[in-house]
């Protein structure tokens, strides 16, 4: 970023991106799918929606611009940690036109906080680091809005072109030597608190797949009768996998023929078998993991193996460098609805050509979501501080759904490791 004008013009390209997506995910259903549940894991849409306009006031319209609040009285209806996911239905919410009309007021506001602020001063403001948050938030809860749709049942509403196909082969392992490697990051300026600061780490010698496990990696573990093998799971997941009575990824179903579909965004088709597997828990990674003779990677595998580059032995923001992606490196950003084959982003590939780490599908890695030495929450402890420690795995890399703007190689997701309508799969890694 070279200048004030620059890092503005870079705000507002990020602030109206999140906006027109948020804006396709609530206006292409009716009123009726906007205030529905549609899975007792997600808000309704129209609460996500309020949300992100809520929490876009009291960061930015607030406490960077000191303005009057816009709807003070709303704050507790939209406070993630007041109200669980199944319960917001029945709060008072605004109705879907009064949340279009509440988040517009906001974003008025909040050009014209943007246009008077200096971009420097205060740590907040730094580099436009709370503009850079607030876009970053809105992304996500687009990605879980997106997570939402999926679970919505009826006809298609969202299209998307096609995902290119595979352009060269991507399979085997790639060998990263031992050694030490600069994990996290203190210097990009839009990075979150939990991925701070940059560390040393130490990491043995290690393989990882060059590509994420596909569907038809998947099926084969499912044919040899992987989720009828306890030895194959953990024993928290045969637990979850018996109760739950799991047999295969969310969405999928097989036939009188033995062939697998499954069902994406109102769409049913047969399953790709070069696409990575989407849609399973941590305990379905782990499983399939064991049936290979694998293991989940650390997340400072998954990150060495992102971001590390040996011919200079630094570490970059993405695996082909750090210029922003663009389509020829990775699916992100809801361009597809789906992940792409593998082998279809050469240009995206990491110095040991593993391919694939950014987009498609988040991974699932063995790390369970800790503070870095010397984590500081900033600039409020919700946003990862009351996680860390929790019962969640770190996910890595990104979707189809994640904007780039909240996707880089030091970026880190978590969830609990029974969930999977998040758009999630894995590779597998072994010690060497
Ligand atoms: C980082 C995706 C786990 O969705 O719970 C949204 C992001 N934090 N609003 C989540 C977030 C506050 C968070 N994840
Ligand atoms: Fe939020």
């Amino acid at each position: 970023m070279t200048s004030i004008e620059d890092l503005r013009s870079k705000v507002e390209t990020v602030l109206t991106r999140s906006r027109a997506r948020s804006a396709a995910l609530t206006e292409c259903v009716d009123e009726t799918d906007l205030t529905a549940q549609h899975s007792p894991l997600m808000s309704p849409l129209v609460w996500d929606l309020a949300h992100i306009g809520n929490q876009e006031e009291l960061w930015l319209v607030r406490d960077v611009g000191g303005r009057e609040p816009v709807r003070q009285d709303i704050d507790e209806l939209y406070d993630a940690f007041k109200h669980s996911r199944s319960s917001r239905r029945a709060l008072p919410l605004l109705s879907p036109d009064e949340a279009r009309k509440y988040v517009s007021t906001v974003r008025e506001k909040v050009w014209d906080v943007l246009g008077n602020s200096p971009l420097d001063g205060r740590r907040l403001e730094r580099d436009g680091f709370a503009f850079g948050m607030v876009a970053q938030h809105e992304q996500q809860h687009d990605e879980t809005m997106l997570a939402t749709h999926q679970l919505r049942t009826g006809p298609a509403v969202l299209h998307a072109p096609q995902p290119p196909r595979s352009r060269v082969s991507a399979t085997g392992e790639a060998i990263i030597e031992g050694g030490e490697f600069t994990m996290g990051t203190t210097l990009d300026p839009w990075a979150l608190d939990n991925e701070r600061p940059a560390h040393a780490t130490y990491v043995p010698t290690f393989a990882i797949d060059v590509a994420p496990v596909t569907n038809g990696q998947y099926a084969e573990f499912i044919a040899h009768d992987g989720y009828d093998r306890p030895e194959l799971w953990s024993e928290r997941g045969w637990a979850h996998r018996t109760s739950e009575g799991l047999r295969a990824p969310q969405f999928w179903e097989v036939d009188a023929d033995g062939s697998w579909w499954r069902r994406a965004f109102g769409v049913t088709e047969p399953v790709k078998p070069n696409q990575p597997v989407v849609h399973v828990c941590f305990f379905e990674a782990e499983a399939y993991a064991n049936w290979a003779g694998k293991r989940l990677p650390t997340e400072a595998e998954w990150e060495k193996a992102a971001r590390f580059d040996p011919s200079t032995g630094s570490v970059r923001k993405y695996p082909w460098g750090d210029a922003e992606p663009t389509e020829l490196h990775a699916n992100l950003g809801q361009r597809h609805l789906e992940p792409a084959d593998v082998g279809a982003y050469p240009a995206g590939a990491s110095p040991h050509g593993v391919h694939q780490l950014i987009g498609d599908v988040w991974e699932w890695t063995s790390s369970e979501f800790g503070p870095y030495p010397g984590f500081a929450p900033f600039p409020y402890a919700e946003y990862s501080e009351v996680f860390l420690r929790g019962d969640y795995r770190v996910l890595r890399g990104g979707s189809f759904g994640t904007d780039e703007v909240a996707c880089r190689g030091t970026f880190r997701n978590w969830d609990h490791p029974i969930r999977r309508q998040i758009f999630a799969g894995f590779r597998c890694a072994r010690d060497v």
